[in-house]
């Protein structure tokens, strides 16, 4: 059957469902009470405000609006709107303590499989190929990651665990790839669960450029730092310089230097900085100066998406960089199976056609360009999904990390972030012109 025939989608729907909220009683139960109504970081949330708020956004999306259901409990709205409290102000609101957030959630989702098994998936443009409920999904993914963050943040000792990505010899092909000039086909128009700002397909004119073949390494990163890159400001944008300044940034978040040694602080472990794994939580000013101290440039957005689908032979724009096939653990490092990157160079069988690896998983990648809409861009299902975050403030990152599901994440998948944030699982990788 092919994945886009309505029976394969709601099996779909009802397993990316269910995915999610494995991971997300995982994250929630693996700390007690105290740690899950505690702040960690002003810049995260409680983790029992990302809990009700996954059950309201289902129960919004999924009860009422697909459904027609009247609100459970519209007292609580209010409180799980992203938008009228921001995080540093939410451990002060009259959350919903933590037995009662699991149980809301646990109701919601009851009351949602039945809808998703009556719910005709043709006709209705929010229900269409299971849309909603593949929105949902991916919005339950993307805050997992947010609770990941979160975990990667809170002090104290380690509660999570996961086997490490599989050891890979050390990369040993070309540094980069030339990716052909000539337009490709960027955004989507056919892929069922796409997000609104990934739509719709159109053609974009790309020159002759060269990208890295993996993302930017720790051993790389490090020869920046030594090289005295952090006190240069021939690196920085002027932005990037004050801030640097201003906030005495010396390396990645969660690095520590002893002796002639870093070290990095990783879900509650302290360990040796591995060269040979891709650089994360730098920002987009300390990606953007890596690049020029190497005499390079980040890609734009439209360059990292043709680099990662299209396939020089037919012309074609690719799912994904290996071909259409949704991701399986050989192509890429995706999911939360590992806490960790894997080492450049990993998962040849995720290659694109031109042989760029690990485009999809392991870090975020910074792009130059902001969060603007393609050409055609109508917002849907709500505004505050990403129109109200096109503009110049928001730099977009590309490909999804390790903490990102498959559901999340595609060849046509757009993250962003302000260009200051780091906390977050970014990296990048580099570019020039041909
Ligand atoms: C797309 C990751 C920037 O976390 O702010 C979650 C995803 N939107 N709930 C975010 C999102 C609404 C969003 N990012
Ligand atoms: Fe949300």
């Amino acid at each position: 059957t092919s994945p886009f025939d309505p029976d394969a989608l709601r099996e779909r729907a009802l397993d990316a469902l269910t995915t999610a909220r494995a991971r997300t009683a995982l994250l929630t139960t693996c700390v007690d009470e105290p740690d899950l109504v505690a702040q960690h970081s002003p810049l995260m949330s409680p983790l029992v405000w990302d809990l009700a708020h996954i059950g309201n956004q289902e129960e919004l999306w999924l009860l009422r609006t697909v459904a027609g259901r009247a609100a459970m409990r519209p007292e609580i709205d209010g409180l799980y709107d992203a938008f009228e409290h921001p995080r540093a102000e939410r451990p002060s609101l009259p959350l919903l303590p933590p037995d009662e957030a699991r149980r809301y959630a646990a109701e919601v989702r009851g009351r949602a499989l039945d809808v998703l098994e009556s719910t005709p998936l043709q006709g209705r443009r929010l229900t269409e190929a299971g849309f909603a409920f593949g929105m949902i999904a991916q919005h339950e993914q993307q805050h997992d990651e947010t609770m990941l963050i979160t975990h990667q943040l809170r002090k104290g000792p380690q509660v999570l665990t996961a086997p490490d990505p599989a050891p890979a010899p050390a990369y040993s092909g070309p540094a980069e790839v030339l990716v052909p000039g000539g337009p490709f086909t960027m955004g989507t128009s056919t892929e069922p669960w796409a997000l609104d700002n990934e739509r719709p397909a159109h053609q974009r004119a790309v020159p002759a450029f060269h990208i890295d073949t993996t993302p930017v390494t720790n051993a790389a990163y490090q020869a920046f730092i030594e090289d005295g890159g952090y006190d240069d400001a021939r690196w920085w944008t002027p932005e990037g310089w004050d801030h640097v300044r201003a906030h005495g940034l010396r390396a990645p978040l969660f690095w520590r230097r002893e002796g002639a040694q870093w070290l990095r602080r990783r879900f509650g472990v302290t360990e040796v900085v591995p060269p040979d794994e891709p650089v994360l939580h730098v920002c987009w000013y300390e990606a953007d100066a890596y690049a020029r101290w190497a005499g390079r440039r980040l890609p734009t957005e439209a360059e990292w998406e043709k680099a990662a689908r299209h396939d020089p032979e037919t012309g074609r724009s690719r799912r994904y960089p290996w071909g259409d096939a949704d991701p399986t653990p050989e192509h890429a490092n995706l999911g939360q199976r590992h806490l960790r990157p894997a080492p450049a160079g990993s998962y040849p069988a995720g290659e694109s056609p031109l042989g760029a690896r690990q485009l999809m998983g392991d870090v975020w990648e910074w792009t130059a360009s902001d969060l603007l809409p393609y050409p055609g861009f109508t917002a849907f299902p709500y505004k505050e999904y990403s129109e109200v975050f096109f503009g110049p403030e928001y730099k977009v990152l590309r490909g999804g990390s390790f903490a990102v599901d498959p559901v999340a994440c595609r060849g046509t998948f757009r993250n962003w972030d302000y260009p200051v944030r780091r906390q977050i699982f970014s990296g990048f990788r580099t570019a020039r012109d041909a």
